[in-house]
């Protein structure tokens, strides 16, 4: 296994749009496991591969003691869509490996139904509500390009940009 290194905003690879994964092989497989290692060692619930640099539509997740229902598992989405996005919404504080430091109230509906591959290729459908909900919509978004800063009015996205440039030692201007 390998760990591999995160990339941050504005990294404008963050803003491709992946691509379905053809078949799942060895080699998604060994891409998944690094994808893990490298959440865990960054110490995060969700990792989309186009955060390492690859535009393939793969999503990891492992919401360690976060979540009741899914403790301790690690969960591997390829080609992940959804079939059901409920009506209601919920706000959900979020964060993000690729946005260091920066945490906000992101709406979004609270129970989804996904269909994806699994680790081995085999289809899969999963009702999910609560942080898995919110975790999954999440990293979805990165296979479109998607941050959660993109999601906030404007000027909570201004604060929150600013705040992240602060972090990284940059300045506006
Ligand atoms: C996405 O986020 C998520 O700023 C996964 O300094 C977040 O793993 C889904 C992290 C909230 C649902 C709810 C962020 C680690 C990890 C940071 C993460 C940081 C260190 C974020
Ligand atoms: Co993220």
């Amino acid at each position: 296994m390998a760990m591999f290194e995160i990339l941050t905003e504005p990294n404008p690879i963050l803003r491709k749009k992946s691509l379905p994964v053809a078949e799942v092989t060895d080699e998604t497989r060994k891409l998944m496991d690094d994808m893990a290692e490298t959440m865990y060692a960054a110490e995060g619930i969700g990792l989309a591969a186009i955060q390492i640099g690859v535009a393939l539509r793969i999503l990891v997740i492992d919401l360690k003691g976060k979540d009741e229902e899914t403790e301790g598992q690690l969960m591997h989405f390829v080609n992940p869509e959804f079939a059901h996005l409920s009506e209601s919404q919920v706000p959900y504080r979020e964060g993000c490996l690729s946005v260091p430091g920066v945490y906000n109230n992101v709406n979004r509906p609270d129970r989804v139904t996904v269909k994806y591959l699994d680790y081995h290729g085999q289809p899969q459908i999963l009702e999910a509500d609560g942080l898995l909900a919110v975790c999954l919509q999440h990293e979805y978004d990165h296979l479109e390009g998607v941050l959660f800063i993109d999601r906030l009015s404007g000027l909570e996205k201004e604060m929150a940009i600013k705040k992240l440039m602060k972090k990284q030692g940059l300045r506006f201007k």
